[in-house]
């Protein structure tokens, strides 16, 4: 919604679409949105590769006010829209380790990468980029399945087995899940074995809230100096986001992972992803919208706390 009021060029002049609408200077900012349109391994509905464009398109149309974030707009916060990667469609493997060159370049010159997917396959890109730039930080994924899979119809990197592949490549201190209810029997008790996994399961929100399971969440974590954060869009009810590609209904309302994104995010974040997205299957781009409202929430709760600790004497 912003345009810097520089000159008559800058004005008028569109280009686009750009994450919130904001063109601006690039040594301006911190935050480096990064389209990833991959979908290569999706099972059931394709189309996350049109994701970014409509997240985009979708985010240069809702108004740049955070929801809990409060005193700073997403033009304030510093985000720069680096444009998409260029992704080989069908070869997953080659896609992640493109991802991983650019994420990992971003993450080197001290930014935040932001990624647009794509599937969830791209979060495995992101995580190597990160840890080649030296950065390995804790995860919170919020995700209606745990995505621990060893294969899937064949494929070892998938959409499916992306967490899997990121414990045995990236060795994420903590893993902690928000949102999940649906996966196998080897998932789930891959979930529960492991030390340094932890799952905050759909039904749990329920009963406890959405403010506990933040905080609960926000204790996990409590260890770790750099948190990652997955948003996989399918942690929504269907109702609330309907165009993702593999919906599981019954989940989490907008309200509570809007509550629970409050209490859990801060200064940690090195980075963000939000995936899944499938456009070819939204309605009236309810999901595309939801996704950019959330990702702007996000940013705008890890900024604004940012912020408020480097103003704090030490
Ligand atoms: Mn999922």
């Amino acid at each position: 919604m912003y345009r810097s009021l520089a000159g008559l060029i800058d004005l008028y002049r569109t280009r686009g679409p750009l994450f919130a609408g904001i063109d601006t200077r690039r040594e301006r900012t911190r935050y480096s949105v990064i389209g990833a349109p991959l979908d290569a391994t999706a099972s059931y509905r394709k189309g996350q590769r049109w994701a970014p464009r409509s997240i985009r398109e979708a985010s240069e149309n809702i108004e740049s006010n955070g929801y809990y974030a409060r005193g700073i707009t997403i033009e304030e916060a510093g985000v720069y829209d680096e444009g998409d990667i260029a992704l080989p469609h069908g070869d997953a493997v080659e896609a992640v380790r493109r991802i991983a060159g650019v994420v990992g370049e971003i993450a080197s010159e001290g930014r935040i990468p932001v990624v647009l997917g794509g599937e969830h396959t791209v979060t495995l890109g992101a995580l190597e980029g990160l840890a080649g730039a030296g950065v390995r930080p804790c995860i919170l994924v919020l995700d209606a399945h745990l995505d621990l899979r060893n294969e899937y119809l064949g494929e070892e990197v998938s959409h499916a087995t992306v967490m899997r592949r990121i414990l045995e490549r990236v060795h994420p201190p903590v893993l902690v899940y928000i949102g999940p209810r649906a996966y196998d029997r080897e998932e789930e008790g891959l979930a529960s074995g492991r030390s340094g996994v932890e799952v905050i399961y759909s039904w749990e929100v329920e009963r406890i809230g959405p403010v506990n399971a933040g905080s609960r969440a926000r204790n996990l974590l409590s260890g770790c100096s750099r948190v990652y954060i997955s948003i996989d869009m399918d942690v929504y009810d269907p109702a609330y986001a309907p165009g993702v590609g593999t919906p599981e209904p019954p989940g989490l309302r907008a309200r509570e992972v809007f509550r629970i994104l409050r209490e859990v995010v801060d200064y940690r974040v090195v980075g963000i992803d939000i995936v899944e997205v499938t456009p070819s299957y939204d309605c009236g781009s309810v999901t595309s919208v939801l996704a950019a409202k959330t990702l702007q929430e996000v940013i705008l709760l890890a900024e604004s706390s940012r912020r408020t600790r480097s103003r704090k004497p030490s």
